[in-house]
């Protein structure tokens, strides 16, 4: 049986009913836990309104630099450019993982959709 080794910088392993924010593509580099709110529902929910505010394992800050995305919870997660949300925005199935986010599938305020890249983009997400 083969047994791996696990390097220092190892991949943090994104746990289940967690959503993981990535600092490099493909879940690698420093990550960062969405945390869950009570939103005005009372509904608990992963949210980090204003990555501007929130920082990595490595101490670095979130805003504009997510490139990978693990979403292990069971609801949609959005990504906008502006902390608010603000700008464009994508969405991450529960559920489902993004290795990078090279292209995505954009909606602006009106609905319009496109596909170009949300790299080094989100500075909300919730
Ligand atoms: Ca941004």
């Amino acid at each position: 049986m083969a047994v791996t080794a696990t390097p220092a910088n190892a991949a943090y392993n994104c746990g289940s009913n967690q959503v993981c924010l990535y600092k490099n593509s493909d879940f690698t580099g420093s990550v960062f836990i969405l945390p869950q709110i009570t939103n005005s529902y009372g509904v608990k929910i992963f949210c980090a309104p204003d990555l501007a505010q929130n920082k990595y394992t490595d101490g670095t800050s979130v805003n504009n630099s997510v490139s990978s995305v693990v979403n292990n919870s069971n609801s949609v997660i959005f990504l906008a450019d502006y902390r608010g949300p603000g700008g464009k925005h994508t969405g991450i199935s529960g559920g489902s993982r993004l290795w990078n986010l090279d292209s995505v599938q954009t909606f602006d305020s009106s609905g319009k959709q496109t596909y170009e890249s949300f790299n080094d983009r989100a500075s909300y997400a919730c």
